[in-house]
């Protein structure tokens, strides 16, 4: 028997795997794209909260420790979302890769790691807090597709004839030009299912729901405009521009609740069950006030605080209608993605301003902050009265029921505490000698801001010039012009509310019930 030697120009198409840990990472990387964007289209025909991605990620959000997320916060503001996304795909590209190496060589170790890991996309996806069974549905389909795009890879890696028993052990070989064909049409197909998802995103549709809204005046007269800022650069505007405005919440994807889905029901201890559409909504007797939010996360001098107008429907008067039983202290509110929120009833009945809101500086609500319907509660911090994207109003009792933040160890109640904060200049700014303009912005909901006094260096204090006071319900803007006289310099600023009581000067964190103490910075005069 005779053996030709093929020259090396023919030699077998084959190669090494080993030799190439690029083609098995491109592999798993492919099937990974594959299997997420088939979920994803899955998802966005079957319920956009059900896509493995956003399930993980909001049991992520849910299981974090309270340090987690107030870090979290603390470092990422309101890209904690973004930071926590990219940190998902950066795991899940790893474990692609890992399975595509893994596969290579031991094809059921691929497919049972796609089992897996879909398994968790399933289980996370069915026990939101709105989940339905078929909320699983995405996760499987992206398993099926990324099996059959791992087999469609696999049936391109030859295996080359059987070895003598003098050969060492030959490794299994790829045609390398059928393998990236296989992955170019993989990545092609990933990108193409992905950009189709997209389409059926409930987002755009939410978007054109809320460009169709036509908002109505309010029924009294509008009110007064806004009084005028102090001018001082780096002070924070009296309204705060909605796409400048702090945003808080659990959600990974904001909700897209179009108007003519919307609905709210009132129930539980009253005496006639309500519910609500947007229309409905609308054509009620509205009102439009100026209220200064603010997030019990607030560190002092942070920046979780924010002035609008919002218009909406008065609370308290939907709540006469539905006829609420004496006994039933708590105004239990939930979100289309099942936040819950509880507010002391006696706080939304006792005349102040606390609405269904519909707008906010003169817009639709925008769907970061709640589109269509959200509440606002003047004088409460948010987690226990601002609820957004609100759908469901339960009376029932504090004994009865722990909302969201108080079932974590927040305050159960949690009015607003007194707070002042100086915008201008910067903590570790370093102004010029001579008159240098030291502003800011003090709140105390509800109760009124009455005077601001800043300090320096721990000398006499010295009275804000005040903006005009708008309504007690929001935050004031107070200027000092200060003589500046070189050196490193500390300023303190501190509140006084239409109490008489004068903001706390012990420090507390935000947790449990919202942070105290004066706001202090250093700055360097030349
Ligand atoms: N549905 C929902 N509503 C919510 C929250 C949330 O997580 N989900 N967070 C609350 C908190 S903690 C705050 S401080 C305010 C923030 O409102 P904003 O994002 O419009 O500023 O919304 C409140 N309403
Ligand atoms: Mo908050």
């Amino acid at each position: 028997m005779t053996t030709t030697v093929a020259p090396a120009s023919e030699v077998t198409p084959t190669t090494p795997t080993e030799r190439h840990p690029g083609l098995a990472v491109l592999l798993g990387i492919v099937c990974g794209a594959v299997a997420i964007a088939v979920a994803q289209l899955v998802a966005g025909l079957v319920d956009p909260d059900a896509s493995p991605i956003v399930a993980v990620g909001g049991s992520a959000i849910d299981a974090s420790p309270e340090w987690l997320k107030s870090f979290a916060i603390r470092t990422f503001g309101s890209n904690d979302k973004a930071v926590l996304l990219a940190g998902i795909g950066i795991v899940l590209t790893l474990i692609a890769a890992l399975l595509g190496i893994a596969a290579l060589r031991r094809p059921w170790i691929g497919f049972l790691g796609v089992s897996v890991v879909a398994a968790m996309g399933a289980v996370a996806a069915v026990t939101r807090p709105t989940a339905r069974p078929i909320d699983a549905l995405p996760s499987i389909a992206g398993a099926i597709a990324g099996s059959i795009m791992l087999s469609a890879f696999l049936r391109v890696v030859a295996t080359p004839p059987a070895n003598t028993p003098s050969d060492p052990p030959t490794p299994i070989g790829i045609d390398r030009r059928r393998f990236l064909l296989v992955g170019a049409v993989g990545a092609l197909a990933a990108v193409s299912v992905g950009g189709v998802g997209r389409l059926f995103a409930r987002r755009f549709e939410a978007d054109a729901s809320r460009a169709a809204v036509r908002l109505p005046s309010p029924a009294a007269a509008p009110p007064s405009p806004p009084p005028a800022n102090l001018d001082v650069r780096g002070l924070s505007s009296f309204i705060t521009p909605n796409d400048r405005f702090y945003r808080v919440d659990t959600a990974l994807l904001v909700p897209a609740v179009k108007t003519e889905d919307w609905q709210l029901s009132v129930h539980g201890m009253v005496d006639r069950e309500l519910t609500l559409r947007f229309d409905e909504l609308m054509a009620r007797p509205l009102i439009e006030r100026d209220i200064t939010l603010t997030c019990v996360s607030n560190p002092v001098g942070g920046p979780y605080v924010g002035n609008a107008r919002w218009l909406g429907a008065p609370l308290a008067d939907v709540l006469r209608e539905a006829g609420v039983h004496p006994s039933a202290d708590q105004l239990v509110s939930t979100s289309v993605d099942g936040f819950t929120v509880g507010t002391p009833t006696a706080v939304v009945m006792d005349g102040r301003d606390a609405m269904l809101a519909i707008a906010m500086n003169g817009e639709p609500l925008p769907l970061e902050h709640g589109f269509p319907v959200r509440m606002v509660v003047p004088g409460l911090y948010g987690y226990v009265s601002a609820t957004k994207w609100v759908v469901d109003i339960e009376l029932t009792t504090f004994n009865a029921f722990d909302p969201y933040w108080v079932r974590r160890g927040w305050a159960q109640q949690a009015p607003i505490k007194t707070e002042s904060r100086i915008d201008t200049p910067r903590s570790k700014a370093t102004v010029s000698a001579g008159i240098v303009p030291v502003a800011g912005v003090a709140w105390a909901q509800h109760v009124g801001i009455d005077a601001v006094e800043l300090r320096v260096d721990e000398a006499a204090w010295i009275p804000a010039e005040l903006s005009v006071q708008d309504t007690i319900d929001t935050w004031r803007q107070w200027l000092v012009r200060w003589d500046a006289t070189p050196g490193e310099h500390q300023l303190e600023v501190r509140a006084t509310d239409r109490s008489g009581a004068v903001q706390p000067a012990e420090h507390a964190p935000p947790f449990p019930e919202g942070a105290t103490g004066y706001h202090v910075i250093s700055v360097r005069v030349e």
